[in-house]
């Protein structure tokens, strides 16, 4: 059967790519993009767009029917950083969005969910190096705390309403055409484009706040391919630990100078610096190889150079 595919929070840094992504993979008019507000013009204009709230399950459910969707993106989410300043909308926005997702899927609307959580499920009490995919999970954030409690939804619904719902435990995911907005990672990707505008930094983290990332285009791929695993392949229905590299703000900006070497970057940590601390360093994700051979294609260095490739190229453009 052919997919319908939903994507809830399509303007988003994730959804944006995601969106394009699969309208090369199953046909411009068989994905749907959303969001709570207008995108960019590609967004809008290869192919349809839907003003959604995501949290409201009517109004998705009108959106399902109209086009006979199949399968939800939820992308939809409010970050780390942003959810500290406001836990309550934080809460809402990312449990009540997934809960009618869930429902939707329940009542058989549609056959698959995909939903993503976070490093932040881990919390200070997590091993942090290489942390395993089963391990004390006890997050100090709202964000996290979300995160957590929606991968035991997600296991729930599939337990006892055997819905089809897949999760990745998505590190900081770094990229050049969407800027993120409210996360603990967005450092590491607001670096490359000051790298490029200005030639220097000033970083939120300190210089060896060790943190797992991943390039868009690995991350993309990874939730595509988990999608597409057949569902015996599947052994794991809260969320799968994913990776990619580890890095610190000071050896990505040594990468950096290797591309513009008069680069420079200071540190100036705040309040995210808690954030940082509390997660992961380096993140085991052996399971999620072994049950649907995810393996990642960029390092450091190829996606630095990749990054600072296409941000030069568009200067010289504008
Ligand atoms: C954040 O920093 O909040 C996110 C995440 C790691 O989930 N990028």
């Amino acid at each position: 059967m052919s997919q319908i595919i939903l994507v809830l929070g399509a303007s988003g840094q994730i959804g944006g790519e995601l969106t394009q992504k699969l309208r090369t993979i199953y046909g411009s008019t068989h994905v749907i993009a959303s969001d709570i507000r207008n995108g960019d013009s590609l967004l809008m204009c290869s192919g349809p767009f839907e003003i959604i709230d995501a949290t409201d399950k009517e109004a998705i459910l009108a959106v399902v029917k109209k086009y006979g969707v199949t399968q939800i993106y939820l992308l939809a989410a409010m970050l780390s950083a942003t959810g500290e300043k406001y836990p309550k909308k934080a809460w809402d926005l990312n449990m009540t969005s997934l809960l009618a997702v869930l429902d939707i899927a329940k009542e058989k609307y549609i056959s698959q969910v995909y939903w993503p959580s976070s490093i932040a499920a881990f919390g200070p009490t997590s091993p942090k190096i290489n942390t395993p995919q089963k391990t004390i999970m006890e997050p100090s954030t709202v964000y996290g705390i979300s995160k957590i409690s929606g991968e035991f939804w997600c296991n729930y619904y599939h337990e006892k309403y055997d819905v089809d719902v897949r999760s990745l435990r998505y590190p900081g995911i770094i990229s050049w055409k969407t800027k993120p907005g409210g996360g603990t990672t967005d450092y590491a990707v607001d670096i490359f484009f000051k790298a490029v505008e200005q030639g220097s930094f000033e970083c939120f983290l300190r210089e060896d706040t060790r943190l797992p990332m991943m390039y868009m285009e690995d991350a993309v791929n990874a939730t595509i391919q988990i999608m597409q695993a057949t569902p015996e392949d599947i052994t794991i229905r809260t969320s799968y630990n994913l990776s990619a590299m580890d890095i610190t703000p000071k050896e990505l900006a040594e990468e950096i100078k290797q591309t513009i070497p008069n680069f420079t970057i200071n540190y100036r940590p705040d309040s995210r610096q808690k954030i940082a601390d509390s997660w992961p360093q380096s993140i085991d994700d052996t399971k999620a190889r072994k049950d649907w051979n995810w393996s990642h294609k960029f390092t450091i260095s190829s996606m630095a150079k990749d990054i600072l490739k296409n941000l030069q190229a568009q200067k010289v453009k504008n």
